[in-house]
């Protein structure tokens, strides 16, 4: 009897996937998705620009030969980089008052006072990590584009974020097929600087370690419809707070209009709800309120089927696995 109970031990543990349980480990979480590309998507607008591809090059290798522990890279950004930022900048912060969420715009204006956030110079991921160390512990590590979502999750469980460091191509300022820098510094920076965010952040991280790809793939859909496309209820209105929202000047209008439906966020339902990669969202869910979003979600998390629970020792930072009786 008890090898048998050791042989369905065996095959229970064989079925977890790898997680990362050391920052340390996050070394090896790095796998792209590469559909968005420039070298291999023909409709991305730098497919054709042989100089822009060079530069992508290199911020690939920069963030390829990132390990745990080093410094952030610090990038001499071109006339013509700084240039599409400034656009990118100047356009989106003129909605900002009126539509983004108070978190949001608190954390904002500290950026621009003391991380250097302006329309002349792209802001460098080392110094805006340690401003989002100093507030929710978070931090950056460079990341050479889009992240496969098990790799991207698991991040956020240690309170990394991964962000790509280069920018988006000069003839699309407005749009960008992958994650940029504009998207990560104007979408998702601010948001992690705010308490509850940085908890519910990594709830959905940590939720996400040792789960099958099906559970993935609906926490995929939950990062989706709220860190990216979030909304919220504030004062009576509502506010953007999704960083896909915040990084994209048409969407952001639309997504507080009459035209899409609103409905609230529910995991249960939010997680297994069709999402748009390619054009606006015809939905989006609305959080009463951060720590009410978290509450939920924790909830939702808990009923995820795992043979062990886990724990996030912040000593440590690592990953304590505790085997149920
Ligand atoms: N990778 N670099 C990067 N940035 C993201 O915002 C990101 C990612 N990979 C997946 C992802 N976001 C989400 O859409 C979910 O799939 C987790
Ligand atoms: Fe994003």
């Amino acid at each position: 009897l008890k090898k048998v109970a050791e042989d369905v031990k065996t095959i229970r543990e064989e079925r977890v996937p790898w997680f990362p349980k050391k920052i340390r480990d996050l070394d090896k979480c790095h796998h792209l998705i590469s559909k968005y590309e420039p070298d291999l998507d023909h409709d991305h607008p730098g497919y054709t620009d042989p100089e822009y591809r060079k530069r992508r090059a290199f911020f690939t290798d920069l963030a390829f030969s990132y390990r745990e522990g080093d410094p952030l890279p610090r990038v001499e950004y071109t006339v013509q980089e700084t240039s599409t930022w400034r656009e990118v900048y100047r356009k989106l912060s003129s909605l900002y008052p009126t539509h983004a969420c108070k978190q949001y715009l608190d954390a904002f204006q500290q950026l621009e006072k003391c991380c250097g956030y302006q329309e002349d110079s792209i802001p460098q991921l080392q110094d805006v990590s340690r401003f989002l160390k100093e507030r929710t512990g978070f931090q950056l590590r460079p990341a050479a584009g889009l992240l496969s979502p098990r790799d991207f999750l698991a991040s956020l469980a240690f309170r990394v974020f991964q962000s790509t460091q280069y920018i988006r191509h000069s003839s699309s300022p407005m749009h960008s097929p992958e994650p940029d820098c504009c998207h990560e510094l104007l979408g998702h920076v601010p948001m992690l600087a705010d308490k509850e965010f940085a908890q519910f952040s990594q709830a959905i991280g940590l939720a996400s370690l040792g789960s099958s790809d099906a559970e993935i793939e609906k926490l995929a859909t939950l990062y989706w419809f709220t860190i990216e496309f979030g909304l919220c209820k504030q004062n009576g209105s509502i506010k953007a707070y999704g960083a896909g929202l915040l990084s994209s000047y048409g969407e952001l209008v639309y997504a507080l209009s009459n035209k899409p439906e609103h409905k609230p966020f529910d995991p249960e339902l939010t997680a297994v709800h069709p999402y748009q990669d390619q054009t606006f969202q015809p939905v989006y869910f609305v959080a009463e309120n951060f720590e009410d979003a978290k509450a939920k979600l924790q909830k939702y998390a808990l009923k995820i089927k795992k043979p062990f629970y886990l724990h996030y020792d912040p000593f440590t930072c690592s990953i304590e696995v505790l085997n149920t009786p």
